[in-house]
């Protein structure tokens, strides 16, 4: 006989956190949102720690290079998306690794033919205002001489002028050479009171540039997630097909963390992809895995070496899973039974493996809700496509600007590694719709506003970090008419913020 769980299994938006005593102690400045991100053994830290317990779905819409370097910038991680090729996944990655703190490769180039014309069109399609000019018109060709808005004044000149005629000739510009320190770098541009710095290969060939404005940028971005070398630390999807082609690909290229991306994790395929990348890298390489839904799942992927174990089917927006198969179950509901078992495993082994709550946040104080219920850390969709950053168009639609977002089950993504189960490398059918959001603008300016919800719901319950949030959060279900008390009711709203969602 079947067996029969006759719980409802509940979402996040049926919870609310009652507040606990909070001491002088309590105020944001002194919470900390650190959080690991892959496990550790009791006693010792866990080889990457996120400084804000968000990281970017395995999703063409959401996890490109520039969402990439923008999170980690702000303390989170993003997992470049699997569904490409293992050498385009592989050359996001280390696009991502080449973005070293302060040293930038250049992502404006043209050569000394190009003309005014070229430079305003580039300059319209980076928002970069300065053009390395390279004997080949590439980022790796050799410096010439710069452009920058002082070089040109359009008003009084011919758009077919060539750039050689009115660049900054590499004799005239100042130069470092490559090896140079950050902190040597920046005391060349505020000795010279320089904007940028070309840092030239011993042949002449453009390495990048170190900017004053990044400088800047480094004190403004304290919670910058970091390698040893300075460069910003990102994750990558990989799927339980091609793993013995991708993930080689991925660890040269300098992916930090791995995580094995599927609509149902509770597999083989699953335990044998986590052996192979043991054995191969022997336990080097940290690789998540997932996603499931229950204690059965959790203890599987746990005991199979999963560094960190992901928990949702169902619940992300773009999400028709539950429509389509029959399969998931509530988030809350799922996730408080998985932290559960991860609570449990810890006393049993000593060993602690993070749990990620995988999709279906709808509003910034479910981030806390779940990181109250025993997640570690959030992984979210729908929320960072809205931004700048992420990869997609922004268009305007009935008068409202948005950002598409499909999900990797859509046709439109097409992820066959994610959602195939006998290995035809199809999709059967959708599990994915293809959607609009609403544009919310960039990610730091949003990051920095939900951090501070969290921190300011924690401080309520009298929490300061995480862990602590995790022991001390009393949490009730709500009914269905308490919901509607919680929104603005019973008044007439003059208008709708919906900045939040
Ligand atoms: P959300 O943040 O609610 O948009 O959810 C994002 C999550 O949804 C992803 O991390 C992934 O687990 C899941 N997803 C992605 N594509 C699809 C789909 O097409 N069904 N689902």
């Amino acid at each position: 006989m079947a067996t029969y769980i006759n719980e409802p299994a509940h979402t996040f938006n049926e919870y609310l956190l009652i507040p606990g005593y909070s001491d002088t102690n309590c105020i944001p400045a002194n919470v900390s949102l650190k959080t690991p991100l892959v496990k550790f053994k009791k006693g010792e830290k866990p080889a990457i720690t996120l400084n804000i317990p968000m990281v970017s779905a395995i999703m063409q819409a959401v996890s490109g290079e520039r969402l990439a370097v923008e999170l980690a910038r702000n303390g989170g991680v993003s997992f470049i998306y699997g569904s490409q090729t293992p050498e385009e996944e592989a050359a996001m990655v280390a696009r991502v690794k080449a973005q070293k703190a302060g040293f930038v490769p250049s992502d404006s180039n043209l050569s000394p033919e190009n003309t005014l014309a070229d430079v305003l069109a580039l300059k319209a399609k980076t928002g970069h205002s300065t053009v390395a000019i390279t004997d080949d018109g590439t980022s790796g060709g050799k410096l010439v001489g710069i452009v920058s808005s002082r070089d040109y004044r359009v008003s009084r000149m011919d758009k077919s002028e060539k750039v050689k005629n009115f660049m900054t000739p590499l004799e005239k510009l100042i130069t470092a050479k490559y090896g140079i320190t950050l902190s040597e770098a920046n005391d060349i541009i505020w000795d010279n009171k320089i904007n940028s710095l070309p840092v030239l290969f011993e042949d002449g060939k453009l390495y990048g540039f170190v900017f004053r404005k990044d400088y800047d940028s480094h004190q403004e971005n304290p919670n910058e997630m970091l390698d040893a070398q300075k460069r910003f630390i990102v994750g990558a999807g990989i799927n339980s097909r091609d793993y013995e082609e991708r993930v080689p690909k991925l660890v040269d290229a300098g992916a930090d963390v791995l995580c094995i991306d599927s609509s149902e994790g509770f597999s083989e395929w699953q335990k044998i992809t986590l052996n192979w990348i043991h054995e191969k890298y022997n336990g080097k390489v940290r690789v998540g895995a997932g996603n499931v839904v229950d204690r059965d799942g959790f203890l599987f992927l746990a005991k199979a070496g999963a560094d960190f174990v992901k928990v949702g089917i169902g619940g992300g927006s773009i999400c028709i899973t539950r429509e389509t198969k029959g399969i998931g179950r509530g988030q809350a509901t799922a996730l408080i039974e998985v932290c559960q078992a991860r609570d449990e495993y810890y006393k049993e082994t000593g060993i602690y493996v993070p749990v990620c709550s995988d999709g279906g946040i709808v509003y910034d104080h479910h981030i806390t809700l779940a990181l109250a219920m025993g997640a570690d850390f959030v992984m979210l969709g729908r929320y960072f496509a809205r931004f700048d950053e992420s990869p997609t168009q922004k268009r305007t639609v009935g008068g409202t600007v948005v950002k598409e977002y499909w999900g990797e089950g859509s046709n439109r993504a097409r992820n066959w590694g994610r959602y195939d189960l006998d290995g035809s490398k199809k999709l059967a059918f959708e599990e994915g719709v293809d959607s609009y959001v609403p544009y919310a603008g960039p990610l730091k300016e949003n990051v920095e506003k939900t951090c501070a919800k969290i921190k300011a719901t924690m401080c309520n319950c009298g929490a300061i970090t995480i862990p602590e949030l995790q022991k001390k959060a009393k949490l009730t279900l709500v009914s269905a008419t308490s919901i509607v008390e919680g929104g603005a009711h019973d008044v007439i709203r003059k208008e709708k913020d919906g900045s939040d969602r």
